[in-house]
């Protein structure tokens, strides 16, 4: 990818749109520290609202004393589960819809730090000391840390639901038959246990809000929300408030990596704080509370196995996943998929037949199973098998690469039907592979590599070739609390040629300011520093489902380039009026409306725009907008070649990334700038995954990770120097053929650093380690296989 934003951002309008590095139209607000985000909101007589936790994993609640909380100057109020329950505001419904997850604590607690109590002052400082004051009398039970205990059922978690089991659900797909058929007349069977450990997106800014009661009673409610419009029903569905009288506003967004996806307990409290104070409440989250309560990440034990012939042609893959999902199944997946995609996990190759199950348990954890940049589970199917086919390389003692390339799903087989069910839309993996491959100089990496090891040296070469599936979704199969996914696009064009955008999606930091105006520009023939693109605003943004799951450029953006066609289909009919000629006789040639055969009789959009307003013609309606929902008819699928190279020290277990490649392939690209800064991102991510991150809980429940201190956060000094790349696969059947891109470096990118470490590894027999790949870890494991040699 190259940068030319400089030259792009000096020249004329049209060089501005599809394909070119314009520069971001949101960041002059950021870069002078003019963003508007939750915090900066600032009421007349607004309260701030501060939550009591708790310190127990499992633990009966025996009374709750507020009275020296209440006594405090400048507290106002303290509620707790019981005045919820009163209210029936005690539960909140998750968004797949399989569970629903306490506001605040009714009874018992089921994981440190869950939300107990809410108090309300005059001041932040007022309402945190308030908040410690609040008294409440534990009676500790004992907790249930790994679900492969939870499934015993031995001690039952949650006695609101009526089932006595601690399993959640059970989901499969494939043909298990056929499958362990397959793997037993297999020549070669490898298989592993692999373990995504529980993460999380811990976004800069963390979650918050301020709830206000107008005089009429309409509820305006700030947020941080990637999700706007599925907010504002689910308030409406919990609390009983028309859905006319709530407004959901997300200003600027300071990250969310799908931390901002799923309704949290301290949003209902603020506003029930807001109602029954009349009064306007502020909370915000603090990092503690960001990365104790609010939705964790991942947490999948996946037993791995995978057949095939001597030469390397796989026969089958079984999947078997255990997932920890905490104290309630907060998981914000879409109705039908508990297990998000899944399903994916056959990755960019020709298994003949698959089996993948998954069973899910409660525990004495956070709730969660959110996401952290990954669409839907994709992180951990990936990781599964992209690790799997290593691990069979290093078997078979093949090169890894040759085996993806024998395994591949071929360029002419698209679309391809998964054997778990997907169709990918389009791919060339054979072409990715071979430009990293090229690009990297694998054959003389390899040639090193013997070199280093003849002298004792660890060096890997680590490889990860996979698909993503972003897109959600075709609304026959997806929704969220029953609203089917699809999305929205509104385009309003003033009389001067300048406009005005919207879409149901919401931008965290991914530039939709700038990509949403480039495709509208590209469609329209007019000047993308004049589309104003507005989102988050549910009073008048079009309904739409929100950005996760690297859903908006597939969906939203589709939605923009058909809405920009509507307009233009319009517009036509006042060009033929100016060009006194037929509709018929008029074609859109270089960003103009012509006459046909006759180029030199031509109008402008904005010569157009203008007649739009002032002389529409005869039978015209006046105007020019347009605004359409889009239902994709499938889901589309990126895919990248990622390539790591380590050196593993030996003695202390400190792995050196010395580079690392990633070629991307999103199909058409709106603003290869904007998306090498998310592979950066993504990438940077992964890279923290892979070898810094994890939320571990201790044998008695307590969150190992409650602050930065514990909870690693990469920076440019850690990073390594990211190499980046792309290749161009259009998606079929989106108007502009561009694919999402959000998420695709963080679902590639672990594998191929621990498949690179464990390549460096290879010669002392280690098959496979737990991510995060610590030093410690590292350390361990040479000295171990040094101990059993
Ligand atoms: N884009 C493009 N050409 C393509 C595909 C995308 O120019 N072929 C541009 C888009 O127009 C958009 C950006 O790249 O400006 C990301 O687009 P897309 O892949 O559609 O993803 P979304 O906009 O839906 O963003 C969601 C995705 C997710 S799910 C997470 S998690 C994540 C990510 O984006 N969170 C982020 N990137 C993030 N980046 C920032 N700065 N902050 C976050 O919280
Ligand atoms: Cu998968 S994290 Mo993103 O969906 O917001």
């Amino acid at each position: 990818m190259s940068i030319e934003t400089d030259a792009a951002n000096n020249a004329g309008p049209q060089t501005l749109t599809m394909g070119k590095s314009m520069k971001r139209k949101e960041d002059p607000r950021f870069l002078t520290g003019n963003g508007n985000y939750v915090d900066d909101m600032r009421l007349p007589g607004m309260l701030y609202m501060a939550i009591v936790h708790s310190p127990y994993p499992h633990a009966n609640i025996k009374g709750i004393d507020k009275t020296a909380a209440l006594a405090m100057p400048g507290v106002k109020a303290v509620i707790t589960g019981e005045d919820l329950v009163a209210a029936s505001l005690a539960w909140l419904p998750t968004f797949h819809g399989f569970d629903k997850q306490m506001v605040l604590a009714v009874g018992k607690v089921l994981f440190q730090h869950q939300e107990v109590a809410a108090v309300f002052a005059e001041t932040r400082e007022a309402a945190r000391d308030a908040a410690e004051l609040v008294d409440v009398d534990y009676e500790p039970l004992d907790p249930v840390i790994s679900p492969f205990d939870s499934m015993k059922d031995e001690i039952i978690l949650r006695d609101d639901r009526e089932d006595k089991t601690n399993h959640i659900y059970h989901w499969d797909s494939g043909d298990k038959d056929g499958t362990q058929t397959a793997l037993d007349d297999s020549e070669v069977v490898v298989t592993e246990r692999i373990y995504a450990p529980r993460c999380h997106p811990a976004p800069l800014e963390p979650c918050g809000c301020v709830a206000q009661f107008d005089a009429m009673g309409r509820l305006h409610f700030w947020v941080t929300s990637q999700a706007p419009h599925v907010y504002r029903t689910a308030i409406s569905l919990v609390t009983g408030i028309p859905e006319d009288k709530i407004r959901v506003i997300s200003p600027d967004i300071g990250g969310g990596f799908g931390n901002k996806v799923p309704v949290y307990p301290g949003y209902v409290c603020a506003i029930v704080g807001a109602l029954i104070l009349k009064t306007p409440v502020k909370w915000i989250e603090t990092r503690t509370e960001n990365l104790t309560t609010t939705g964790f990440a991942r947490d999948y034990h996946m037993d791995v196995t995978i057949g095939a012939k001597k030469d390397g042609t796989v026969t089958a893959l079984k999947v078997k996943t255990v997932a920890d999902h905490g104290a309630f199944d907060a998981a914000a997946d879409p109705s039908k998929y508990p297990a998000g995609m899944f399903g994916v996990v056959t990755g960019s190759y020709q298994f003949p037949v698959a089996f993948a199950e998954l069973d899910a348990y409660f525990t004495n954890k956070a709730p969660g199973g959110v996401a952290y940049r990954c669409s839907f589970r994709v992180t951990e199917a990936s990781y599964a098998i992209e690790r799997g086919m290593d691990i069979l390389a290093q078997k078979l003692t093949m090169d890894p690469a040759e085996l993806r390339r024998k395994n591949f799903v071929r360029k002419d087989q698209f679309p391809y039907d998964s054997a778990l069910g997907f169709t990918y839309d389009s791919g060339d993996y054979e072409g990715t592979m071979d430009k990293a491959l090229n690009q990297i100089g694998y054959a003389e990496l390899r040639r090193e590599q013997v070199e280093k090891r003849a002298r004792g040296e660890y060096m890997g070469i680590g490889i990860s070739t996979f698909t993503e599936v972003v897109g959600a979704g075709p609304s026959k199969h997806f929704d969220i609390l029953g609203i089917k996914m699809f999305d929205s696009a509104e385009i309003r064009i003033h009389p001067t040629g300048t406009g005005i955008i919207r879409t149901g999606t919401k931008s965290q930091g991914q530039g939709h300011e700038t990509t949403w105006a480039q495709i509208v520009a590209e469609e329209l023939g007019l000047d993308p520093q004049n589309l104003l693109v507005e989102e988050g605003d549910t009073d008048t943004a079009p309904y739409g489902l929100g950005t996760y799951a690297s859903r908006s450029t597939p969906v939203a953006g589709a939605a923009l380039a058909l809405a920009a066609r509507r307009v233009r289909e319009k517009a036509k009919k006042v060009a033929a009026h100016l060009l006194e000629a037929a509709t018929e006789d008029i074609e859109w040639v270089e960003h103009k409306f012509q006459v046909m055969g006759a180029p030199s009789r031509s109008v402008t959009m904005k010569e157009v725009a203008f007649a739009a307003y002032t002389n529409p013609g005869e039978g015209n309606e006046p105007g020019l907008e347009a605004s359409l929902y889009y239902d994709p008819p499938n889901m589309t699928f990126p895919h990248g070649a990622y390539i790591a190279v380590v050196d593993v020290d030996a003695e202390t277990g400190e792995v050196k990334v010395r580079r690392f490649l990633a070629i991307d392939d999103c199909g058409t690209v709106i603003n290869p700038m904007i998306v090498e800064g998310q592979v950066h991102g993504g990438l940077t991510e992964g890279f923290a995954i892979a070898f810094m991150q994890e939320i571990p809980y201790d044998e008695q429940g307590n969150n190992m990770a409650p602050n930065f201190m514990e909870y690693l956060i990469p920076t440019s000094v850690e990073a390594p120097v990211w190499e980046t790349g792309s290749t161009v696969t259009p998606s079929p059947h989106h108007p502009i053929g561009a694919k999402g891109v959000g998420e695709s470096p963080n679902v590639g990118s672990p594998a191929a650093f621990v498949n690179a470490v464990m390549d460096a590894l290879s010669p002392l027999g280690v098959t496979h380690i737990d991510m995060p790949l610590t030093r410690e870890k590292v350390w361990k494991a040479i000295r171990n296989a040094e101990a059993a040699a």
